[in-house]
């Protein structure tokens, strides 16, 4: 049986202290359960200060069998920001701006660029899988997104790791390979009719917003749009070919900064992810115990600190 860890984003005393909550106990380094094991969903950087923390015990974990992982849209941006452009002398295939830096520098102040360390958690991010389909369960960072997952496996190996040359492909901003990792990763969005714009979590300006592709009564925009921020968006429908999940196979997933008490999106659906940098901060976990049907009760977290 599963326990389904969300977001961490560099904060390992919270992981420390869902993990004793969960029942894990560390031996020889590495935290364990006599009957259960961990599930990762990924986007394990970018924000705490205990980066290494974390990582150090979310590796062991991987490597010794007591969890397993998925990878999120921050490991992907990591691997990017690490990977030079083999086709443009000097640059790489995340851009060293500085806004991506910025988003990148609370993980490459424990990890300097370019570092024997930073290469190395870089190589084990690169086998982190990009869903795992463990058929009574599933789990992806953002959205199981059917399309996507079928344009993707030319690009994958028997453990669902993008190869290693595909890096430059789904960085290319417009190919079908970007827009199925970007729909996986970061989830569905919707471009906004002009003049209309969002500013995020990190101040950054945006055309897109993300949507509640899980919540079916939402069909209009200003309901169906999360994240905002207070922004007042136009009431337009939405087309109805957004894309819905409607498989009866549970699935987790994080990404979202979900508020408030944690709580199934619907009985096949279930966010892990309530790491919102503003206010009330959680590390969720779902214990999962075998069920088809999910369950509000299976919810344990703790409140993050700092
Ligand atoms: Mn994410």
């Amino acid at each position: 049986m599963y326990d389904i860890i969300g977001d961490i984003h560099g904060h390992g005393t919270a992981l420390v202290e869902l993990l004793k909550k969960l029942g894990y106990t560390e031996k020889n380094g590495v935290f364990c359960h006599p009957d259960r094991k961990v599930i990762f969903v990924g986007d394990f950087i970018d924000r705490g200060s205990e980066h290494k923390k974390a990582l150090t015990i979310c590796r062991s974990m991987v490597e010794q069998g007591s969890a397993l992982a998925v990878m999120g849209n921050h490991e992907f941006n990591a691997i990017c920001y690490a990977t030079p452009d083999p086709e443009n002398a000097g640059a790489f295939l995340r851009k060293h701006s500085e806004s991506n830096r910025q988003a990148h520098q609370a993980f490459l102040d424990e990890y300097p660029f370019g570092s024997a360390e930073h290469k190395d958690i870089i190589d084990w991010f690169r086998t982190l899988s990009l869903f795992l389909d463990l058929e009574a369960i599933r789990v992806v960072h953002a959205v199981w997104h059917h399309p996507s997952l079928s344009i993707i496996q030319p690009w994958i190996n028997v453990n669902h790791c993008l190869l290693s040359d595909a890096y430059v492909e789904a960085s290319r901003r417009g190919s079908d390979l970007y827009d199925a990792v970007e729909n996986l990763l970061k989830g569905i969005e919707f471009r906004l009719p002009e003049p209309y714009s969002i500013t995020d979590q990190n101040g950054k300006v945006r055309n897109e917003v993300r949507l509640k592709w899980w919540d079916e009564q939402a069909t209009r925009l200003p309901e169906a749009a999360t994240n905002t921020g207070n922004t007042e968006l136009p009431d337009v429908d939405l087309p109805n070919t957004i894309f819905r999940y409607r498989d009866s196979v549970p699935l987790f997933f994080g990404h979202y900064w979900m508020q408030g008490a944690p709580e199934i999106l619907s009985p096949s659906i279930a966010c892990v992810d309530y790491s919102s940098k503003s206010k009330n901060g959680k590390l969720v976990a779902y214990r999962w115990q075998g069920e088809q049907t999910l369950n509000d009760d299976h919810f344990v977290w703790v409140d993050r600190v700092g």
